[in-house]
């Protein structure tokens, strides 16, 4: 929640809200049924780690990695990209992949792997791996 205090303040408080309307008429009678509405403001991303998967030069075309959140309650979903980056190629993105995450048919070269965690209201975590396919002997 972003409000203002003063003339320039503002401050961001994290937390769960409750805001509340009530009427009050000309005459001071106050509406005894407020309107409420209740949020949560989240400015944290769930945060990701990958639990195994190609490091450094592997002699296979085909890769998975495995990954996982700290808090897997927070998670609303994850992302997955994997960018060839020597040579340089088109990425692969994944927007709603799962773990185990499996890539196959990889030619020689190398990549980073990248894996994001969403939250509900977008907040983002992710880890990053590089690695090399050399599948020529
Ligand atoms: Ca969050």
């Amino acid at each position: 929640m972003t409000y203002k205090q003063g003339n320039d303040q503002v401050m961001r408080v994290p937390g769960e809200f409750t805001f509340e309307v009530r009427a009050i008429d000309v005459a001071g009678n106050v509406d005894p049924t407020a309107a409420s509405h209740t949020f949560t403001v989240d400015f944290t991303g769930p945060g990701v780690s990958l639990d195994s998967g190609p490091e450094g030069t592997v002699a296979t075309s085909s890769v998975t990695f495995e990954f996982s959140s700290p808090n897997p309650g927070e998670v609303d979903h994850y992302s997955c990209t994997l960018v060839p980056t020597k040579p340089s190629g088109p990425r692969t993105e994944d927007n709603n992949c799962m773990s185990p995450k499996a890539y196959n048919g990889l030619q020689d070269g190398e990549y980073l792997f990248i894996v994001t965690a969403f939250d509900a209201a977008s907040n983002s975590g992710e880890a990053r791996r590089s690695f090399t396919v050399d599948t020529t002997p």
